[in-house]
């Protein structure tokens, strides 16, 4: 599961990437920086850690990871080639989510594509050229349904016909994301594997004043997003840069805490990075390790069971489950055993955020 850093050249991608990642991504003021895409693992901040490290005192902690991809910059025409824009367009593809960074920050000496700074058009530009690309393969997603209509099956006219109104709503300068889907129509549309299906959110990349104060576009990009349903994350990615290049905690958090932020904001992007990815996450604690994994929204035991080794998913018998604030709450597995507080569960449970997980299983 990968989340794709996208925007037009030049506005800070990789700067967000270097914040974000322990990978260094080469960021310069010139577009097309990048070319090849970076890949970084990502620790998710998560507070529940401090807490089990308290009370389980382990020899080691493990956040969960999600992986971010830094692309490379996207140019009017890229779908048709454009600035090497096709290949760039895969990166994109085989990305779950993205996060589109729109430079909301004043400064002459750092080369705008456009010339003038204005996220909402630099939106739109992208937004079309994803849309262009759309709109290809659906036109072959299309002729390869109208094959099968002549089956005479209901279901093969209804996918003909859902197909055909999207690339039509495509057409009209829509993202796919937007149009709206029913239980027979969003698996169709899935497998198709649109650019603009992608759930997406926005980061308003802000100079260090506006960070404090606000600034003339946010209020525009949120107004747009919303209609979208989209998120939007306020951040200056130049500053937090700096920040993290501080040698001591000490001095990180006291130019945190002259921007007036108790965190850095990159923190609240993957969170919602996490989130856009249906992601979510369970906990295992021993004296050796306390460790978060990451699983998808819904997962049985099994499943979840997976991530740590396949062979607990196929030798998979049962799980002891406790509930991440009743250990809090009575501090040990012992005491939450004792308070009747773990409970015991089969192949069907759904392992929810936040569950303590003990697997039985045999190889
Ligand atoms: N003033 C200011 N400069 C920034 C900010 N973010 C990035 N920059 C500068 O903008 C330039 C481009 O940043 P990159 O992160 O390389 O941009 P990119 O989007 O990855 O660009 P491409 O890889 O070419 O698509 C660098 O010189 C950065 O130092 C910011 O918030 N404020
Ligand atoms: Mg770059």
């Amino acid at each position: 599961m990968k989340c794709g850093i996208v925007g037009l050249p030049n506005v800070g991608k990789s700067t967000l990437f270097n914040c974000l990642s322990n990978a260094k991504a080469q960021s310069a003021n010139y577009p097309f920086c990048t070319i090849e895409p970076n890949l970084g693992t990502v620790s998710v901040p998560d507070e529940r850690l401090f807490e089990l490290e308290k009370l389980v005192k382990p020899e080691r902690v493990l956040p969960a990871v999600v992986e971010i991809v830094d692309i490379a910059g996207l140019v009017k025409g890229a779908s048709k080639g454009e600035g090497l824009g096709n290949k760039f367009l895969a990166n994109i593809r085989e990305c779950e989510a993205i996060i589109h960074v729109l430079r909301c920050f004043e400064d002459g000496n750092i080369v705008h594509v456009e010339g003038t700074v204005d996220p909402i058009r630099d939106k739109e530009i992208i937004d079309i050229e994803l849309q262009l690309k759309d709109i290809e393969t659906l036109a072959k997603a299309v002729e390869k349904a109208k094959k099968f209509i002549k089956s005479g099956k209901k279901d093969d006219v209804m996918s003909y016909e859902t197909l055909l109104n999207l690339q039509n709503f495509v057409e009209e300068g829509n993202n796919a994301r937007e149009f709206p889907m029913d239980d027979f129509s969003a698996p169709i549309i899935s497998e198709v594997q649109l650019l603009t299906n992608k759930p997406i959110l926005y980061v308003c990349n802000v100079d260090e004043n506006s960070i404090k104060n606000g600034n003339e576009w946010i209020g525009k990009i949120e107004e747009m997003a919303a209609k979208e349903n989209a998120e939007v994350v306020v951040l200056a990615a130049q500053i937090e840069a700096d920040i993290n290049e501080l040698d001591t905690f000490e001095e990180r958090e006291m130019f945190l805490d002259e921007l007036g932020l108790t965190e850095p904001g990159v923190n609240r992007l993957i969170r919602k990075a996490y989130d856009l990815l249906h992601l979510q996450t369970y906990f295992t604690a021993g004296v050796k390790e306390v460790r978060a994994w990451t699983i998808g929204k819904g997962w049985t035991a099994p499943q979840a069971a997976g991530v740590i080794h396949t062979d607990f998913e196929k030798g998979f018998i049962r799980a002891e489950v406790i509930k991440y604030e009743d250990f809090v709450k009575y501090g040990s597995e012992a005491k939450v055993k004792e308070a009747g507080k773990l409970s015991v569960e089969g192949k069907e449970y759904i392992v929810q955020d936040g569950d303590m997980m003990n697997f039985r299983f045999n190889v």
